[in-house]
């Protein structure tokens, strides 16, 4: 493993679907060099949006939480690269889309906290991303290959 293929866990959430704001989602991370390595277009149930959320089961925020998450169709989807998961908050924007600063997916596309857009793995919980990957894809499901443009996004790749 080079330090180019860290694995971040990223969904488009069921209103980002509703919206047709896929795409863009998609785009953005593409565009900036991330490498797309899985994606799944699907329904969570009740019992993955439980596991997927463990650390908010207490919160009073939790069963709109898992409502919301399991209301429509989402894109789970992991991306491989640099840094690629506080990477991937970064241009994700804080929580709360009214707080997230424009030019953040978060910032460019939501107004309520509760219809966020986007999850991206947290960067602060080490080993969170491998977790929500492993949740969501069967290793067999993540697909290995070199983007014809990594010499032009890492300056130590020969061109
Ligand atoms: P993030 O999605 O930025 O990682 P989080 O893990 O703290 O944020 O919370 C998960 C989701 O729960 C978040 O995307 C939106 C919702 N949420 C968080 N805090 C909330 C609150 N105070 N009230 C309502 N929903 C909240
Ligand atoms: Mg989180």
């Amino acid at each position: 493993m080079s330090h180019h293929d860290e694995r971040t866990f990223v969904m488009a959430k069921p209103d980002a679907v509703q919206r047709g704001l896929v795409g863009e989602i998609v785009s953005r991370l593409e565009g900036r060099g991330l490498k797309l390595v899985g994606a799944k277009f699907m329904q969570i149930d009740e019992e993955l949006a439980h596991e997927h959320y463990a650390e908010h089961t207490d919160k009073p925020f939790f069963d709109d939480l898992v409502d919301f998450i399991t209301s429509g169709p989402v894109l789970a989807m992991v991306w491989q690269g640099a840094d690629a998961t506080r990477q991937v908050r970064r241009m994700m924007g804080a929580t709360d889309p009214a707080e997230a600063a424009p030019g953040t997916i978060r910032g460019d596309y939501g107004l309520d906290l509760g219809q966020n857009v986007i999850h991206g793995s947290d960067h602060e919980d080490p080993g969170a991303n491998e977790r929500e990957i492993e949740l969501f894809f069967d290793e067999d499901e993540l697909v290995e290959y070199t983007r014809a443009d990594e010499p032009w996004v890492y300056e130590d790749e020969d061109h």
